[in-house]
């Protein structure tokens, strides 16, 4: 890292089971390498379980308890506002920060429900933009053969279909919109050889970011 240079926002991307936190891991610890005494890469995932909108969540998708899709959308938005300032925090110092999973997720799986794409999007317009998103691309078939699939909400082949629509939808939007890269990784891969993908394009980014951060979407913000 230079001097004015802060820490890479990479976020990871992708269908159920498609390897995201396996992967996420493998990427901290490459990030982090053997000196554990500056932290050189955290890992933020989404939903955050652990807050108390979190709590809320976690009840939902274990089907606990039921929200409207719209109450359940906003929810999932207002649990990655309440981690924006750590994020921020940690890029100024320069620690890269990997979110597993983010807003593209929002508004994948609630679009699929039928809910507006634009108004999926908007409550996460203006979160800190990511630098680079690696969209873990598997066929919703060879998802379901791995493990855990089906213990929670939205874990079947129809719903992910479907969430994979959008998904497409956003990568097409994410590429010509100029916001920060959208790079495809073939997940169906064996685990090594994914994280080898990934850090080929994670690698440049290792070393710190000159540019300063932007915002979400930050075109469709309005004072
Ligand atoms: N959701 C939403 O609706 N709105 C939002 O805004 C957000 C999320 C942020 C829970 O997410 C749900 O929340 C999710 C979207 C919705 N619903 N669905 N579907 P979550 O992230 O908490 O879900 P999860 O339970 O962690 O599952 P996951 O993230 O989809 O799995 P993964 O992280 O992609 O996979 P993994 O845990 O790394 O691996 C799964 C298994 O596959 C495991 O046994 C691995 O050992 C194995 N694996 C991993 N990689 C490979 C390869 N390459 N080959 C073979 N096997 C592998
Ligand atoms: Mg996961």
């Amino acid at each position: 890292m230079t001097a004015t240079s802060r820490g890479a926002f990479i976020v990871i991307e992708g269908l159920d089971r498609s390897g995201k936190s396996t992967q996420a891991a493998i990427l901290q610890s490459r990030l982090q390498g053997p000196e554990q005494s500056t932290t050189k890469a955290v890992l933020i995932k989404f939903p955050d379980r652990t807050t108390t909108i979190g709590k809320m969540i976690d009840a939902y998708l274990r089907s606990q308890s039921e929200f409207d899709d719209h109450a359940i959308h906003l929810l999932f938005s207002a649990n990655r506002w309440e981690l924006a300032s750590t994020i921020y925090a940690h890029l100024a110092a320069g620690t890269t920060v990997i979110a597993d999973r983010y807003a593209f997720s929002g508004i994948a799986f609630s679009a699929r429900k039928g809910l507006s794409y634009d108004w999926c999007r908007a409550p996460d317009i203006g979160l800190p933009a990511p630098d680079l998103t690696l969209f873990l691309n598997v066929e919703p078939g060879v998802a379901r053969t791995r493990g855990g699939y089906g213990e929670e909400r939205y874990e079947t082949e129809d719903v992910q279909r479907s969430v994979r629509v959008v998904f497409e939808r956003i990568g097409e939007e994410m590429k010509t919109d100029g916001q920060g890269q959208w790079v495809e990784i073939d997940a169906s891969r064996e685990k090594d050889l994914v994280a080898r993908n990934i850090w080929r394009v994670v690698e440049p980014l290792s070393r710190g970011v000159a540019s300063s951060l932007r915002k979400l979407w930050e075109r469709d913000l309005t004072t």
